[in-house]
Formats: C-alpha cells, structure tokens, sequence
C-alpha cells in the first residue's frame, strides 16, 4: 500500500491535526510543503487538489481528499492502530459535536482574531484592539462550549483515550497560548488549561511544533 501524502504545512492548523493523526495511528507518510505566506496554496497545481485553495490536501493511493474532518475520519478507518474515534456512541457523538464546535465558532476569533494579529502585526496598520476584544469574547464563547462538552474521566476531551477532537483543538489552543489575551483565558477555563498541558505530554504533539 502507497503512503498516504499530506499536503500543507505543519504551520497551518488543520495540517497539523492530520499530521498528529497519521503519528498517532504509527501511519508512515510523505508530507508536500504548500507554502500560505507566498500563496502557492492559491495556485493552480494545489487548486487540483482543494478547490477552495484551502490546506491541507490529502491523498492516499491516488483517492483525493479535502476538508480535514473527512481526512481524520479517513485516516482512523484506512489504517490499523489505536482507533482514534471512541466506540461509545455518546463519547463518539460529544468528539463529532466539539470539532463542529472548533470548525463553525473557534478557530476563526481564536487564530485570525487574536493569534494572527498579536504575532503578525502589520506594519502599515495600527493593531485593532477592539477587533481583539471581540475575538477574546467571542473565542471564550466557544472554548467554554468545549469545556461544557467535555467527559469525564480525564484526561482527554472525551475520556481516557485521544480522539480526532483532542488533536485539532491543540492546534488552536497551542497558538492561542502564545498571546497574552490567549494565556488570560485559559486560566479562565481551568478544564481546558489542564487538558492542554495533559496534550503537551503527548509525543505526537511534541513532533509537530510548527516551527
Ligand atoms: N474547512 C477547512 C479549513 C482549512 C483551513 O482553514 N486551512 C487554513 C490553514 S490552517 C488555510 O488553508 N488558510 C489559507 C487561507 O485562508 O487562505 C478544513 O477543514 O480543512
């Protein structure tokens, strides 16, 4: 069988969670670097793969895929190792229900509203501060959603073993811990910091730092 190969950077949120899932699952693959800041992912070749020039692409003995939920649910299904999404049909359900979560309310005021301008400040603009304030709330919203969504045991989202929503939720979370406004909020939501340093532990996420 062909290795599967992953296109983006591990930079990009979503890219990264696909890579931690192919390291969690012990999935040898090849990773194809698309560019963001020098717009290779709006080109023509990488339109083939994505046609929203959107990252990442995947592909695995010639089967295309984007969007990434569909790429982790493949991965766990295509590969043996450790299944990634519980069998528990209500730990499955809150999994499935926290990465819509991150999709639709999180991850745009989390990393485009507070990351993206605390660590990239334009130097033809002053930084909106009221837009950050917004992000903050809005963002907060969301992850306390997640924390409400959480199940016990810990240490992981829905229980004792990682699931595809432990690992596109550190993603986020590892850039919002970068910004002041991110490490004030995390110290509001107590089960989300402990989560995030239990995740912290976790080789595949060592592995991965962007860098
Ligand atoms: N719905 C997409 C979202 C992917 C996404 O937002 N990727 C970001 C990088 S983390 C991207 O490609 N951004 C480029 C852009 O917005 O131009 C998915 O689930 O894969």
């Amino acid at each position: 069988m062909a290795k599967p190969i992953v296109y983006g950077p591990r930079t990009s949120v979503y890219t990264r969670a696909v890579l931690m899932a192919l390291l969690e699952k012990k999935v040898p693959h090849d990773q194809v670097h698309v560019e963001m800041d020098d717009n290779a992912h709006r080109a023509p070749e990488h339109l083939k793969r994505h046609p929203f020039g959107m990252l990442p692409a995947f592909e695995h003995n010639g089967f295309m895929i984007y969007e990434t939920v569909p790429i982790l649910t493949y991965i766990d299904d295509a590969f043996p190792g450790t299944r990634l999404m519980p069998g528990d049909i209500h730990r499955r359900t809150r999994a499935a229900q926290i990465m819509s979560v991150i999709n639709s309310y999180a991850y745009r005021p989390l990393v485009w509203g507070i990351f993206v301008p605390r660590t990239f400040p334009r130097p033809d603009r002053i930084v909106d501060e009221a837009a950050i304030g917004e992000a903050v709330k809005t963002g907060e919203h969301a992850l306390k959603a997640i924390e409400d969504l959480m199940m016990n045991p810990d240490p992981f989202l829905v229980g004792r073993q990682i699931s595809p929503a432990d690992l596109l939720l550190e993603c986020v979370v590892h850039y919002l811990d970068t910004t002041p406004e991110g490490q004030a909020m995390l110290t509001r939501l107590p089960k989300i910091a402990a989560w995030h340093a239990a995740m912290q532990l976790r080789p595949s996420v060592n592995e991965t730092v962007p860098q």
